[in-house]
């Protein structure tokens, strides 16, 4: 029988890179996004092991639905891959709106809680794993990053919170912690300012989506005795800078 790998956010960056690698290795992929041309685009690359399912990480009113309409051959889950989340432009909090905070929040928090809420009885029926997206924003604070690097870090503590209610059902959860990776997330980030999303990753060698599908991938595939609560990856050219000091 065929695993499957439950991908939210599959239609760009890390979502799309991690189900073509699972698809190349066998597995079933049942992949969300918003943007049904790109859903259509990768059903037409992955075939017949990927189901596209449009579905809003706003709308949790829909999750229970979406998953009771699944295709008997994917109704049991292996894998939930957290990825869909977003960063707001970068800006200072008392220079930000509520707006983009909002969609931040209820994406990458309020979203990822109740999907994973939804998922959670196929995923211990099958002694299942769940990897979530988090970022090393959820450890190391930068200026104008305070709510994305707080959902980051609720991310991280929510997976080892759930660690601990799922313990005795063989469910095991996994939190990702990258650094620079370049895909369209910086785009978003920069407000859709393509010349300033290619500036950042100018001449340091970023990390590719390629990179954390092979991580996931490893993640996923070790013998199931052995749970990775977190890994933290980095381009060798990001590392950290000092404090900063306001002298009056
Ligand atoms: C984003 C990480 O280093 O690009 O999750 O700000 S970084």
């Amino acid at each position: 029988m065929n695993k499957t790998v439950f991908i939210t956010g599959v239609t760009a960056g890390i979502g799309a890179a991690t189900a073509r690698k699972f698809v190349s290795e066998g597995w079933q992929v049942v992949g969300t996004g918003r943007r049904r041309d790109r859903l259509d685009e990768l059903a037409t690359e992955l075939g017949d092991f990927f189901y596209p399912m449009m579905l809003d990480m706003r709308c949790p009113d829909d999750f229970g639905p979406a998953r009771d309409a699944l295709p008997e051959r994917y109704r049991g889950i292996d894998l939930l891959l957290n990825n869909a989340g977003l960063a707001p432009p970068m800006s200072n909090l008392q220079d930000a709106g509520q707006e983009p905070l909002d969609v931040v929040i209820d994406t990458n928090v309020t979203g990822l809680v109740a999907l994973t809420r939804t998922l959670l009885p196929r995923l211990i029926e099958r002694k299942g794993a769940i990897i979530n997206l988090s970022s090393v924003a959820a450890t190391y604070p930068y200026r104008g990053g305070a709510v994305y690097a707080g959902s980051k870090a609720f991310v991280r503590q929510f997976g080892l919170g759930l660690r601990c209610d799922l313990a005795g059902t063989g469910v095991r959860v996994t939190s990702i912690e990258p650094g620079m990776v370049e895909t369209e997330f910086t785009l978003v980030r920069t407000g859709g300012d393509q010349s300033a999303s290619d500036a950042l990753y100018a001449n340091m060698d970023p990390m590719t989506a390629q990179d954390i599908a092979e991580t996931i991938w490893w993640v996923a595939t070790l013998p199931p005795h052995l749970n990775i609560n977190a890994i933290e990856l980095m381009p060798t050219t990001q590392s950290w800078a000092g404090f900063a000091v306001h002298r009056h």
